[in-house]
């Protein structure tokens, strides 16, 4: 299960042998490629190369819930926005309009379209995805809950309402069944994830776009996170290198990975502090 599989599991497979096959996507395997020789390595799924199946490729990948028991899962896409620099210029130039995405702004809050937007009922996907960055937490913490999946199975996927860390905080205590082994589980991998990102050439040098980490444990107390979804990461010219960490302006290609990596881990601080069983005070936290 990933981000893309809560809204489109037809683009993954099963192989025999237990990998994932998910579509091929030249911009994600180019990422896999570079990424299995980068420190980042220990952070996403193993890749395997291609195969074909049928009419289409597939990229091959380790399935990330093997060996897990009723795995309790949770997506959150991250950065301070999820529209790649190109689609401002294709709604600026070619604007292809959406139907489909005009009825899911509709839905939510017909409010929010303008007049001529109603006329034509449909949006650019630009002007979609700007507005789901701002009505969600992604344009204010630097990431959202896209969806989570309980032990039995049961998916949630409409987290609009969660702007603050502290509404934040409430999901992550929810989602873990506020165990503070997971918990303390999850925040060590977010440190370590951050370290290895300091190292890393893969990171200075893509913009991350819509990739989202994925959050899997069991009942049993298996917890791991990883950085899935590189769909929409591309290099930067070879003159420049990306900080990650500041607000995004046009032309800059900033992606506010660790913006949102920031709010995590600060979300999971707060998440362990209030959780029953935990040893760390309030003065221990300041
Ligand atoms: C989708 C979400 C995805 C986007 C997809 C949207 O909306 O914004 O990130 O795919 O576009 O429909 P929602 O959040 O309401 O599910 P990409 O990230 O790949 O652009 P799509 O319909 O063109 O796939």
């Amino acid at each position: 299960m990933t981000n893309d599989s809560l809204r489109a599991a037809g683009n993954f497979q099963l192989s025999d042998s237990g990998e994932v096959l998910k579509l091929y996507s030249e911009v994600e395997e180019r990422c896999l490629d570079f990424l299995m020789r980068d420190s980042l390595r220990p952070f996403v799924p193993q890749y395997h190369g291609l195969v074909t199946r049928g009419e289409h490729c597939y990229i091959r990948l380790d399935d990330l819930l093997r060996g897990l028991r009723k795995p309790v899962i949770m997506d959150c896409k991250m950065g301070v926005r999820t529209f790649q620099e190109e689609e401002l210029i294709k709604a600026r130039t070619k604007a292809s309009l959406r139907t489909d995405m005009y009825q899911k702004m509709v839905k939510t809050d017909p409010s929010a379209l303008s007049a001529e937007e109603h006329a034509q009922r449909a949006v650019t996907k630009l002007r979609y995805l700007q507005w789901r960055d701002k009505t969600s937490s992604t344009s204010t913490l630097g990431f959202r809950i896209e969806g989570i999946m309980m032990a039995d199975g049961s998916v949630q996927r409409d987290f609009r309402k969660i702007l603050t860390l502290a509404k934040a905080t409430e999901v992550l205590l929810y989602f873990s069944g506020s165990h503070v082994d997971i918990l303390k589980a999850y925040h060590s991998r977010l440190l370590a994830l951050s370290e290895a990102l300091k190292s890393s050439l893969f990171f200075r040098t893509h913009e991350v776009i819509g990739s989202s980490l994925l959050f899997v444990h069991d009942h049993s107390g298996n917890a791991s996170i990883w950085m899935i979804d590189f769909g929409k990461t591309t290099p930067v010219p070879d003159t420049s290198e990306l900080q990650h960490d500041v607000p995004w302006s046009e032309g800059s290609r900033e992606d506010g990975y660790l913006i949102g990596l920031t709010s995590l881990i600060a979300s999971l601080g707060q998440a362990i502090s209030v959780a029953p069983g935990s040893s760390r005070t309030a003065v221990e936290q300041r």
